[in-house]
């Protein structure tokens, strides 16, 4: 049979099919690729680990509390190091029909326990958190429990993302065809206290592509919208056993960040008219409906902080040292973030970059080995949000040149004043 009849003839007969033993060949091939990958996960499962993980119940004690909060508590403009311009003043400065840059927030706080009556002090390397609630931990394998208090005025609750809960624990109103019981968790009354529990299955871990721990978010979902405007929201960090500390943190990272970019509506906080009777020197003078006092209240913020008010010494790190950014976007459409680091890279998303994008409710990780000391730019590209104030600085400090190194790495801490008072 010559080759020319041989085309034709398999046309007629349909697909091409590979002769039997040519299969096989390639099977056996593969199966013998495979056995090493095959024996050293027998001798990884058979051998135990150093550092075995057992998991654990992690409770944590959290409140949401009414809070008079400062988005500019230095009263500058800390990138520039200048008082407010006119530009700036349009969101910082108080007057007779302006709120200025305090307002009345719902936030969710730490407490030491059940009794909720000491607030559990945040830990240096927490200090950067600012607005945002308490980081919530746990390992793959492990149960999270947060016993919420709701001292506010109005109902609120807790929403987690990411990890494993049932209809008592899902914290969200809404006809999902369940009884009262399945509904207690969705509006928590003012005055009292849910407990909500979490299981944190594999799925909630690190994915593939991920490293050793992934940032999930929780907020409160009673008013999905004014509780976010509020304040609500904080963040939860989900590491893989065999990478877990004690406490929890990756055992890979050296330091950690916590970064929300929000333009943060007043307008629509459950809180504007208490806003609006408190803080403008003539309440009585204040137009809500006019366009000038509605851009005012657009707080362009990182973690509650405008034109650099988060403070410049909770954002130090050391040359070198392993950094994790865990960063978060929240809001509506003008919240399309691209946050940008000047001087140092990042991997996000497995790839090197130093811009990563953020819309409203996903959460980006990005790992940092600072090589570059100095006092560096840490703000969103985007045009209209660079202006209103969406910018940060960060610090790198060389531990192996104390003394200033190449001359812009240290010295020179700002400690302007946050609201916790820390320096
Ligand atoms: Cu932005």
């Amino acid at each position: 049979m010559g080759s020319h009849e041989l085309t034709p003839s398999r046309r007629g007969r349909g697909p091409f099919y590979w002769p039997r033993w040519i299969l096989l060949l390639l099977v056996l091939g593969i199966l013998a690729a495979l056995t090493p990958v095959f024996l050293s996960g027998v001798a990884t499962a058979t051998v135990p680990a150093k550092n075995q993980y057992v998991p654990q119940t992690r409770t944590y004690f959290i409140g949401a509390d009414e809070v008079d909060w400062n988005y500019a508590p230095s009263g500058k403009n800390q990138i520039t190091g200048e008082p407010f311009d006119d530009a700036a003043a349009v969101f910082t400065q108080q007057g007779p029909d302006r709120i200025g840059s305090t307002y009345i927030k719902s936030l969710y706080r730490e407490y030491t326990d059940a009794s909720f009556g000491t607030l559990k002090p945040r830990s240096a390397a927490d200090q950067h958190l600012g607005m945002l609630g308490p980081v919530i931990r746990a390992a793959v394998g492990d149960t999270i429990k947060v016993v919420f208090k709701n001292n506010l005025d109005r109902a609120a609750a807790v929403h987690v993302h990411g990890v494993f809960y049932d209809k008592r624990s899902e914290g969200a109103p809404y006809d999902d065809g369940t009884g009262p019981a399945d509904h207690a968790d969705d509006a928590v009354a003012p005055g009292t206290v849910y407990t909500y529990s979490y299981k944190v299955p594999d799925r909630a871990g690190p994915g593939p592509m991920d490293g050793s721990s992934v940032m999930w978010m929780y907020h409160s979902h009673t008013d999905e919208v004014g509780d976010d405007y509020a304040g609500l929201v904080g963040p939860m960090v989900i590491t893989k056993a065999s990478a877990a500390r004690a406490d929890g943190t990756p055992n890979d990272v050296d330091r950690e960040f916590f970064v929300q970019f929000k333009v943060s509506d007043e307008n629509a906080s459950p809180y504007l008219e208490r806003n609006i009777a408190r803080f403008p020197g003539n309440p009585g003078s204040v137009d809500p409906a006019s366009e000038e006092f509605g851009e005012s209240n657009l707080m362009h913020s990182v973690n509650g902080y405008v034109f650099g008010n988060l403070p410049l010494d909770s954002m130090t790190m050391k040359k070198g040292e392993r950094v994790r950014w865990y960063l978060m976007g929240m809001g509506t459409e003008v919240d399309l973030h691209t946050p940008h680091w000047h001087g140092n890279t990042v991997t996000a998303l497995g790839m090197r970059t130093d811009v990563v994008s953020l819309l409203p409710a996903t959460m980006v990780t990005a790992d940092m080995v600072p090589d570059d000391p100095g006092i560096w730019l840490f703000h969103c590209h985007v045009n209209d949000h660079i202006s209103a104030g969406m910018l940060v600085r960060y610090r790198v400090i060389d531990a192996d040149h104390p003394d200033g190194g190449n001359g812009n790495g240290n010295g020179n801490g700002n400690g302007n004043g946050s609201q916790s008072g820390h320096h």
